[in-house]
């Protein structure tokens, strides 16, 4: 393996019962930023996405549309994949929990847990909320035996059940998040898992009689009984990594020695709607296998659109791919990056899109047009060399804050000080004046103030390059430059002598309708 860093990222899978929307869109995009700024500054990176296929929501998805449950997944899987493809996701691999590779992971991790004595059959009796996919008990539930996370009415059922002993790991639990305040990011998320985990835990159902639910991944110890869909899916982070080898006997299967594969996930990137199963199950499971815990957690707020919820059922669900037809995948990415402080909740209105697009076009694109014109006009194309620089200062701090905030998944505080720069490049414009300096008979001064600027326009290439990928190689090429450099080479690129090209706005002006 080589020396460089190395980051594995994931996303959760998401249900391939719905359309992708922007709330998949929000996280898919921020882990293929931070995938994109880990690239570019050396590392290699494995980025994850995928669908997660089984369990009765799609089950009875595929019913009501009168098809084989993957018939519709297939289906969805490639809708997914495609909208990925067309908003710039730069994912390595798309996991299908309905991969054959994938269930044989699982049932190797579940027949670990069963040799290990981490599991035992007993009768549930309780209330099940088939859109969670999981059991409430009766003091639980909401008005007229409602689900009391979604409001969707609960079923009672009595059966037998597998039970991993997830309690037994509370204790561990608590010690490894406080030992490592970083592991569950922002605080809000790790106060809200250590506030869960003063109440006992109970142990966690893992299996689901196949006379309610065949569309699982058979247990290996039961074949009456499909694995609960959250601990199939929560595994694939595990089957992507390629450390587990279900072919191979039971000791050399990867579970005592993960060094050969991606295993541990630097960053399980997700929604705060599904912590617990990430912060609590997924952390248990692997200590019952005794498999090494994943190192971050990064648990986003939630997009709502005016001050409503998104819902399929309210009609109000905003669809990324027709903002994109609109303004671009680059502008649609800038948005969701810039208008979210990671980690906060965040509302959609078209006002403030168009106002982030606007900062967009006004300031960066606008930058990028008058400099390539001003050298093309006044230096024949070519940038000029220059002894000093106005704004290397500026561009140096916007590089150490855009760095720091970057490794601390701050992409909307990056994005902030990279525009911050461009408006300060736009005021330097108004400062010196170049049209003025060019009637001078002594080239230096305007030399100076093209130089300047072209270095500037090099490192916002560089700096919204995670976010404005397509737009970037762009005005990387009509800077004159090989490609779009990274931090490093953005500061130590020699840009006289760099040949400029006009051509169209970056960001054109947009009729909103
Ligand atoms: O939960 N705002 O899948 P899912 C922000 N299959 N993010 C949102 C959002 C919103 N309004 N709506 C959805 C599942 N998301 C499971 C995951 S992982 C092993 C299994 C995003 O299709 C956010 O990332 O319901 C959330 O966590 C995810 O979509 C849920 O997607």
């Amino acid at each position: 393996m080589s020396q460089r860093r190395r980051r594995y990222l994931t996303t959760p899978i998401y249900y391939a019962s719905g359309e992708p929307h922007l709330g998949h869109a929000y996280t898919t995009i921020l882990a293929d930023v931070l995938a994109r700024f880990d690239r570019q500054n050396g590392a290699d990176v494995f980025f994850l996405t995928g669908t997660d296929e089984h369990g009765q929501k799609i089950q009875e998805e595929a019913a009501r549309r009168g098809v084989e449950p993957i018939e519709l997944c297939d289906e969805m899987a490639e809708r997914f994949d495609a909208a990925w493809r067309t908003l710039y996701i730069s994912h390595d691999r798309f996991i299908r929990t309905t991969e054959a590779e994938h269930e044989a992971v699982v049932q190797a991790f579940l027949q670990r847990l069963w040799d290990r004595g981490e599991i035992y059959e007993d009768t549930y009796s309780g209330w099940y909320c088939i859109h969670e996919e999981r059991y409430w008990t009766e003091k639980d539930l909401g008005p007229g035996q409602s689900c009391p996370d979604c409001g969707r009415p609960t079923r009672h059922v009595e059966e037998k059940n597998y039970f991993f002993r997830m309690s037994a790991y509370q204790d561990a639990l608590v010690r490894h998040i406080e030992a490592n305040p970083e592991w569950i990011v922002p605080d809000i998320r790790r106060n809200e898992i250590l506030g869960f985990l003063q109440k006992p835990l109970t142990d966690l159902s893992i299996s689901r009689p196949k006379s309610r639910l065949r569309w699982g991944v058979t247990l290996p110890f039961d074949e009456d009984h499909v694995s609960y869909v959250w601990v199939d899916a929560l595994i694939n982070y595990l089957t992507a990594s390629g450390a587990i080898h279900p072919d191979r006997p039971p000791e050399e299967q990867g579970f005592d020695d993960v060094s050969e594969s991606w295993w541990p996930a630097d960053l399980h990137l997700i929604g705060k709607d599904i912590l617990t199963t990430h912060a609590v199950y997924w952390p248990t499971l692997l200590m019952g296998v005794g498999l090494p815990l994943p190192r971050q957690i990064l648990a986003h707020g939630w997009w709502v659109v005016g001050d409503t919820k998104m819902s399929k059922s309210l009609g109000n669900v905003v669809d990324p791919l027709m903002l994109r037809e609109q303004f671009g995948t680059d502008a649609v990415r800038w948005y969701l990056m810039r208008e979210m402080p990671t980690g906060s909740d965040a509302s959609y209105t078209p006002e403030r899109f168009v106002a982030r697009y606007d900062e967009l076009a006004n300031v960066l694109g606008n930058l990028a047009s008058r400099v390539i014109a001003m050298i093309s006009k006044y230096r024949d194309g070519v940038v000029p060399e220059a002894p000093g620089s106005g704004l290397d200062e500026a561009v140096s701090a916007t590089f150490s804050t855009a760095r720091e905030a970057m490794e601390r998944h701050r992409v909307h505080d990056a994005l902030g000080a990279a525009m911050d720069l461009a408006r300060t490049a736009n005021g330097y414009v108004e400062e010196r004046q170049p049209w003025t300096q060019a009637k001078s008979q002594d080239p230096g001064p305007l030399d100076e103030t093209l130089a300047t600027l072209a270095r500037v326009l090099v490192a916002l290439c560089a700096l919204f390059q995670p976010v404005a990928p397509a737009k970037m190689a762009n005005l990387a090429e009509r800077l004159g430059l090989a490609g779009v450099p990274t931090f490093e080479e953005a500061l130590t690129v020699v840009t006289p002598g760099l040949q400029v090209r006009k051509g169209d706005p970056l960001f054109p002006k947009v009729q909103a309708t």
